[in-house]
Order: structure tokens, then C-alpha cells, then sequence
């Protein structure tokens, strides 16, 4: 999923792609370089940031989804209002993705049983204003799943279809440094509740302060690339759906490398005899199996 933001201030890539024709231009150029779907948002969730009024919303997003479903991509809108989802479901969206979950407008859920359409519901706790002071969890890990689950059960009461819902743990939101990773290394926890997985890991803050200099300075937002795509492997191999990234091209290969890892771990029999660490001597056989590597990878899943 490539991330396209019509919007002045996000964190990310502020305000590179506020510009109409430049934003549809940049998803176009995502969809190129490999994004099998196109995410476009009108409202920064960075932490802090104030909210946006719905009409400059839909004037921002709207005309962005309708040029780009046009296309022919696949578009997903990032928005926590129903009206928005609507409004761009009718412009052609064919995705739903609302870091809320449903919290934000509870009407949301009726749109998305209404609409068919599948439905990226994220953990989340509170607007971006509030957020940072919502982080207290007693296992991050059970904690997030535990919500996700209550998430999913609002969504079938309101009508939605089980197969339309895609679940996502929202890293950043309501989280520090510290309880990003517990969620990527059990992403297992959380593919129990049965749905696909989401993962949104991109230049994010916890990133940059890994990558931190000498001097302790996190890294800035454009540096964070690389660790994103080595991310965006690791939760291919662990099975994740879907990554959103802003840079398309890194995540792209790095999901076929984790996509043929995974599936070379599943296509090994439960019965193979365990490696003892002793070459047979056949070099030749290694040969053969990385010219097979070499054909294959066609078919892994996209960034
Ligand atoms: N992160 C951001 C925005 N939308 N949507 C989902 N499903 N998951 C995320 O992690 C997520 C999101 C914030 O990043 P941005 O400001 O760079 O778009």
C-alpha cells in the first residue's frame, strides 16, 4: 500500500503532495513502482496535530480518489469519518481505512455494512491531539489484541461481513518507542483473531529513534527507508497482508524476499529430517536451487 497524503503537515512527507494535481501524479508514480493499492488521506494523525474540518477533507481527498480510481488503481481512503468513506466509495474507493477502528464516529460501521467495501480497522485510543497521554498498557501485546477483538465484534453487530475486515495494531498511535516492537514480533498474537494483518511502520518516530546518531538525534523521517523495508520483510515472512509504506520500491522487494521466505517455511514437510550442520557434498544441488529462486518470486506479495 503506497501512502499518498493530501495534506500540508504530515510527519512523513509534509506537504509534498498537498497540491491536487501533484498528489495524483505521486499515486500514479506509487502504483508504478509496484503499490498494488494507493492509500489517500486528507488529515494528519500525527501525534499532536489538530483535527480538519470534514468539508476540507473531502475537498482535499475526493477529486485525488476519483483520478486515481479512474486509473484503474486500487484506492483505499484514510479517513475516521463515514462521510468521507461514502463520499469516496462513490468516487470509486474500493478500501476503507480508518485508523479509529470505528471509534471516532460509530457511524462508520453502518457505511462499511452498507457498502461492502473492506475495512481497515486500526487500534486506536484517541484523536492525535490526546493520544500520547492514552499509552498505558499492561501487556502491549494482549492489551492491543484484547481491542482489536472488541473492534471486530462492534463491526459484526453493525452488520459488517467478517471477510471484509482487515485488522492493523497501529503502530504509533497511543504508543511510545518501547511498544512498537513487542507488536511486530507477535504479529502471530494478533493474526489469531483470524483476520488479515496490516502493518503501518513506515518512518515512524520509533524508527527514527533506533536510527538515532551518536548525538542521540533521531534519525529524520527520509532516513527511516531502509529500516521500513527491512520491517516491511519481517512482517511478510510473518504472514502480514499488507504494509503501507511511502516509499514503494524498497518495501516492494523487501515483501517478495519475505513472501518467499514464508512460503519456502511452508513448503517444507513437518517431516523433513532436521539439517545436522553436514554438507552431503552435492554443490551441485545448491545450484540448482538458486537458479529455481531466481525463476521464482513472481508471485510474492506487493508493498
Ligand atoms: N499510520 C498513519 C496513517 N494512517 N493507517 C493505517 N491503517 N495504519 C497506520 O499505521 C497508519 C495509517 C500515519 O502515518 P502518515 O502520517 O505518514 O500517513
Amino acid at each position: 500500500m503506497g501512502v499518498v497524503n493530501v495534506t500540508p503537515d504530515s510527519f512523513s512527507d509534509g506537504g509534498r503532495w498537498f497540491d491536487r494535481d501533484r498528489a495524483i501524479a505521486h499515486g500514479l508514480e506509487l502504483r508504478a513502482q509496484g503499490a498494488d493499492l494507493l492509500d489517500v488521506g486528507g488529515e494528519s494523525t500525527r501525534p499532536g496535530a489538530p483535527r480538519v474540518d470534514e468539508d476540507e477533507e473531502r475537498r482535499r481527498v475526493l477529486p485525488v480518489v476519483h483520478a486515481l480510481a479512474a486509473e484503474g488503481a486500487v484506492v483505499s481512503v484514510d479517513t475516521t469519518r463515514p462521510g468521507v468513506a461514502r463520499a469516496a466509495v462513490e468516487a470509486g474507493a474500493s478500501v476503507v481505512n480508518d485508523v479509529s477502528g470505528g471509534l471516532a464516529d460509530a457511524g462508520m460501521r453502518s457505511v462499511v455494512a452498507e457498502t461492502g467495501v473492506v475495512y481497515v480497522a486500526m487500534h486506536w485510543r484517541g484523536h492525535a491531539d490526546v493520544m500520547d497521554a492514552l499509552a498505558d498498557y499492561d501487556d502491549v501485546v494482549t492489551d492491543v489484541r484484547d481491542e482489536l477483538a472488541r473492534r471486530l465484534d462492534e463491526l459484526l453487530a453493525a452488520g459488517v461481513r467478517l471477510d471484509q475486515v482487515v485488522l492493523d495494531p497501529g503502530l504509533g498511535f497511543a504508543k511510545p518507542g518501547r511498544d512498537n516492537w513487542p507488536l511486530l514480533a507477535n504479529l502471530d498474537v494478533l493474526a489469531g483473531l483470524g483476520r488479515p494483518l496490516l502493518v503501518g511502520a513506515s518512518r515512524k518516530r520509533f524508527l527514527g529513534h533506533l536510527l538515532a546518531g551518536p548525538d542521540g538525534e533521531p534519525a529524520p523521517p527520509d532516513a527511516r527507508d531502509l529500516a521500513t523495508a527491512a520491517v516491511s520483510a519481517l512482517c511478510a515472512a510473518a504472514g502480514a497482508w499488507c504494509v503501507r509504506v511511502h516509499d514503494v520500491p524498497g518495501s516492494a522487494d523487501a515483501v517478495r524476499v519475505g513472501a518467499a521466505w514464508l512460503a519456502a517455511r511452508r513448503d517444507r514437510p513437518d517431516d523433513a529430517p532436521h539439517d545436522d550442520g553436514h554438507s552431503d557434498g552435492h554443490d551441485d544441488e545448491h545450484g540448482d536451487r538458486n537458479d529455481e529462486q531466481h525463476d521464482e518470486g513472481q508471485g510474492g506479495r506487493r508493498g
